[in-house]
Formats: structure tokens, C-alpha cells, sequence
């Protein structure tokens, strides 16, 4: 029978939810998703979020839309002629550091689900937040300085936790609430992250939050894989109780609820596996291992690594690894992606990624010592907004040619990445793997400045929807007990498109210095 054991994924992201079923060969079998501002528009979301109309950093997502959508995406399932029967296991992610708070009384209720009403009809009474605030909220910096203090600062904090004060991080969020809504948060009976609220949804209980997923909160201690008391403490009061203990990532939780064995023909014998964050679940999904370095090249460039050790970095994220307990992965997030990119094939390359392919190739590796650093936003990594040109000596306003500027702006973006994924302790060109992801991952022009610059070969794959993908991996990963190595071996191995050239790391190498001495100064000014 073990051929006919199916596993479910759900990915409950910004915009949709979104599911698939998976055969034992983790071939998909059936795709749904349900959008929420065109699927729901009763909500009058906007790409999934409302923002405060006083208040632009406040942006929240009503909880009730995600069960709606819940109830929605388990029929579009059922059109599609899913046989829940053969589900062995099943987990979710979702979007990082959004919180749902589950009103006094609600874990009773979902204990009692009626199998013939909808849950959203049941549930309605349940949450006694109704607008969660989710990861694009950044209305606490407040709250954010008093957890850094509480621990002795922010390096403290980043030491502790894995990273500094961020504002959606989920304690600072909690936190507020507890100061401005008191009677809300005492009439809280529990806190899921968006991720364990999926869960709980499953289980018909209040799922525990996974230690990956709770890295994203400021409040674990990602050594120890506890919840630090002393910054429970600085939050708000018995915040322990109502978070419940953390569990690894890969903890079987429990049978799925009789709710869903009445109603759809789960089998008793379904298990929950649980829950983690979107960017862990990628992890999963684009079946990262030590010695890759994952780039997602899209709006935003977002780099993810396979940690042995939890380096501490200020800037950037340290999270527990959902795969393996004993190590962790990297997080940076990059703002200006492909837009910057955009913006620089327009005024050098007619609009047109043929011709800016042509100007990179007409350049040589190094650029003739040009350097340029361009961000249309604010930039997290590194904090600054603008364009920077260099020559080979000195600052200047414009380069001498158009295809200087394209490499300059290629070359800029991806000594970035490899500075800050060296701050992490990844060390270019000692048989390290690049794997690239994203709409850019089509275009081998960038990957061959990507792997010169990284002095690796960089390696694509079909990695639409990883997170979603990553869970349903994940829930057989948890059930079956196996190694992941061994569960990921079935997929496609992915495609080699790029080897650095010989003298690769003899160019860079002193440009990432430069690159570093350029940002102080630029920080400094
Ligand atoms: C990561 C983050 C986002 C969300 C998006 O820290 O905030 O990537 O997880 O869903």
C-alpha cells in the first residue's frame, strides 16, 4: 500500500492560500489556490492586507478571510477529485510573523467542529483580534528598542534570538497589543503565528509554534530552542502559557480532527505535522543542503543558507533549521531586485534584455575597476538609498559607457550578496553550490556574473511555489521519520548552468573588499 500514500502542502502566503497533494514520489497530483482579494473581495483586501488608513505602518489581515479561505480552497480540492482518504500526513506554512489571537474559550470550539457547517461560520466568534497584524506591519519600533534593552542591547538581542529588533518580528507585535488593548490581551487564551494557526485549523486543537517559525518572533532563544523568559518578560505578562511550549519542526502533532474525517473523508490515521514559516518551508521545497547558497532573484533578492553554526550577524536573520534540530539557516532580504535591475536595462538597454545581455558581455569581469551600488528604495542590506559610481579611483557622477553601467549594476547587487552571505560565514569557491530561483533565474547572462562573483557553479530548478512544495515534503518527512536526504532524492536533480571562470576569485576578491570599505564609508557619511 505504500504507493498509495498521498501528502498534503498549504501554503497560507500574503496574497492566497494555496495547496497541493503529493504522491510518494512527491509528484503532484492536484494544485489549488484561492486568491484573497478577488476570491474573497467582501474583505477589501488589497494584495491580502489592509493598510491603517491613519496610519500607513499599521497592516493587518482579517483572521476570519484565512478561514473562509480555508473552507474555499478544501472544496476547490474536492473539484479537482482529491481522495483525502489517501492523505498519510499533512503541514502548512505561511507568511513569518503574523499573529492570530485566539479569544477565551476558542480551543473549545474547535475541539466541537460541526462537520456539516463551514468553519468560518463556527470560528467566527473565536479570534479576539480580528485584524491580525502580519509581516508587512512596521509600526513598532517602540517595542522593538525595549526588547533590545531588555537584553542589553541589539547585538544581545541578535545573539540570543537571531536577530536584532525587527518590527514585524512577532514580540514587538505582541507587545503593542498588550500595551494599547490590555482587556484584548486578557481575554487571549492562546497565540498561534499564522503558521500554527494553519495547523490548529487541522488538528482541531491550538497547534504548538515550530522552533524555525518561532525564530521569527524575537523571543526564542535559538540556541537553547526555548523561549527566552526574561524577553516573554519585557512582552507582556504570562505570555508563556499562552504561546505554549515551542516544538521541532518536524514534530508529528497529532491525528488531523474528526471536523475533517466527517466532513471531507480524511482518514483517523492522518497525521499533522508541524507547521513552519514560508522562507523554512522554501528551505524544504528547494531541497537546500550544506554547501548551497539559495539566490531568489525576483522583486526582492532573497538569499538563503544552510548554517552549521549560528554566526551572528546584525544585519540579516538567523533562524532554526526546519529540517535539521542542530543547525540553522541564513536569511537576507534584498528590497531593490529586479526593479533596480528594470530600471537600469531602460536607460542603457532600450528596454530590452537581449541588448543588456550584449552591453554585460562586452565588459570584462571587473568591470575595468568600475564599481556602482544602486538602490531605488531604502535598502536593508546595506541601509541606503541612491545610486554610487566609482572608477577605479574615486567617486563619480556618471560612468563613461552603457555597458559599464549594466555590469556595474549587476556586479554591485551580487558582491552584496556575497558580502553579506560571507558575514555569515559562507566561504566562496571551496566546492560551495549556488542554487538561482526566481523570474532572473532565467537569464544565464546574470548567472555566469552570479557564479563568477561567488567563484561557484550556479545550478537552476523548477522551484514555483517551494514553500507550498517544502510542506507537503515536510509532512512526509515528519510521518515517514526518513532522511531528508533520501526524501528529496526522488526530485529532479537540479541543472548545472554556469561554472566561474579560473580567474574569478582574483577579481572579486578585492572588489568585496571594496564593496565593504565603500559601504562603511557611505554608512559613515
Ligand atoms: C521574512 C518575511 C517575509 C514573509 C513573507 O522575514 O518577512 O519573507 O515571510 O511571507
Amino acid at each position: 500500500m505504500a504507493e498509495e500514500r498521498h501528502y498534503l502542502g498549504v501554503d497560507l502566503s500574503t496574497q492566497q492560500v494555496k495547496a497541493a497533494i503529493v504522491n510518494e514520489n512527491l509528484q503532484i497530483l492536484h494544485e489549488v489556490s484561492v486568491i484573497f482579494d478577488t476570491d474573497l473581495p467582501e474583505f477589501r483586501t488589497q494584495g491580502g492586507a489592509i493598510v491603517d488608513k491613519n496610519d500607513p505602518h499599521i497592516i493587518t489581515a482579517p483572521v476570519i478571510m484565512w478561514v473562509k479561505a480555508f473552507d474555499i480552497l478544501m472544496d476547490r480540492l474536492v473539484m479537482t477529485g482529491a481522495d483525502f482518504s489517501k492523505i498519510a500526513a499533512l503541514s502548512g506554512t505561511a507568511q513569518q510573523h503574523g499573529s492570530v489571537y485566539w479569544q477565551n474559550g476558542a480551543e473549545d470550539s474547535l475541539k466541537n467542529l460541526n462537520p456539516s457547517e463551514f468553519l468560518h461560520e463556527q470560528l467566527s466568534h473565536s479570534f479576539s483580534v480580528s485584524n491580525s497584524p502580519i509581516w508587512m506591519d512596521s509600526s513598532t519600533t517602540k517595542q522593538c528598542g525595549e526588547l533590545e534593552m531588555a537584553v542589553g542591547g541589539a547585538e544581545a538581542l541578535a545573539k540570543i534570538t537571531g536577530s536584532r529588533g525587527y518590527e514585524r518580528f512577532t514580540g514587538s507585535q505582541i507587545a503593542k497589543i498588550y500595551q494599547t488593548r490590555p482587556e484584548t490581551y486578557k481575554g487571549t487564551e492562546r497565540i498561534s503565528l499564522v503558521s500554527s494557526f494553519v495547523g490548529s485549523l487541522f488538528l482541531g486543537k491550538i497547534a504548538p509554534i515550530d522552533i524555525s517559525d518561532g525564530s521569527g518572533m524575537n523571543l526564542l532563544d535559538i540556541h537553547t530552542k526555548t523561549w527566552h523568559q526574561p524577553l516573554l518578560d519585557a512582552c507582556a505578562p504570562n505570555l508563556r502559557e499562552k504561546l505554549g511550549e515551542p516544538v521541532p519542526s518536524k514534530s508529528v502533532l497529532g491525528p488531523i480532527s474528526d471536523y475533517f474525517v466527517e466532513r471531507y473523508n480524511f482518514s483517523k490515521e492522518c497525521q499533522v505535522v508541524a507547521c513552519t514559516g514560508d522562507n523554512p518551508a522554501s528551505l524544504v521545497g528547494m531541497r537546500l543542503d550544506d554547501g548551497w547558497l539559495a539566490v531568489s532573484l525576483g522583486t526582492s533578492d532573497t538569499v538563503f543558507l544552510w548554517l552549521s553554526e549560528p554566526k551572528q550577524v546584525l544585519d540579516g536573520h538567523v533562524l532554526c533549521n526546519p529540517v535539521n534540530e542542530e543547525a540553522f539557516m541564513g536569511l537576507l532580504c534584498f528590497k531593490n531586485g529586479s526593479l533596480t535591475r528594470e530600471r537600469v536595462r531602460n536607460a542603457c538597454a532600450e528596454g530590452s534584455w537581449d541588448i543588456f545581455n550584449q552591453l554585460l558581455g562586452s565588459t570584462p569581469r571587473g568591470n575595468f575597476g568600475n564599481m556602482g551600488l544602486y538602490y531605488d528604495v531604502q535598502e536593508i542590506l546595506p541601509f541606503l538609498k541612491g545610486d554610487f559610481r566609482y572608477n577605479k579611483t574615486q567617486r563619480v557622477q556618471k560612468f563613461t559607457s552603457l555597458e559599464v553601467e549594466v555590469r556595474a549594476c549587476v556586479e554591485g547587487q551580487f558582491i552584496a550578496k556575497r558580502v553579506y552571505a560571507e558575514d555569515f560565514g559562507f566561504e566562496v569557491g571551496k566546492g560551495t553550490k549556488i542554487l538561482a530561483t526566481g523570474g532572473a533565474s532565467q537569464n544565464k547572462a546574470l548567472l555566469q556574473v552570479l557564479a563568477d562573483v561567488f567563484d561557484s557553479s550556479v545550478y537552476v530548478q523548477e522551484a514555483a511555489n517551494s514553500a507550498m512544495l517544502g510542506s507537503a515534503y515536510q509532512a512526509k518527512h515528519g510521518l515517514t521519520g526518513e532522511r531528508y536526504h533520501d526524501i528529496i532524492a526522488v526530485l529532479p536533480e537540479p541543472q548545472k548552468v554556469c561554472d566561474p571562470y579560473p580567474d574569478a576569485q582574483e577579481i572579486y576578491a578585492p572588489m568585496t573588499e571594496r564593496f565593504r570599505r565603500i559601504v562603511n564609508e557611505l554608512i559613515e557619511e
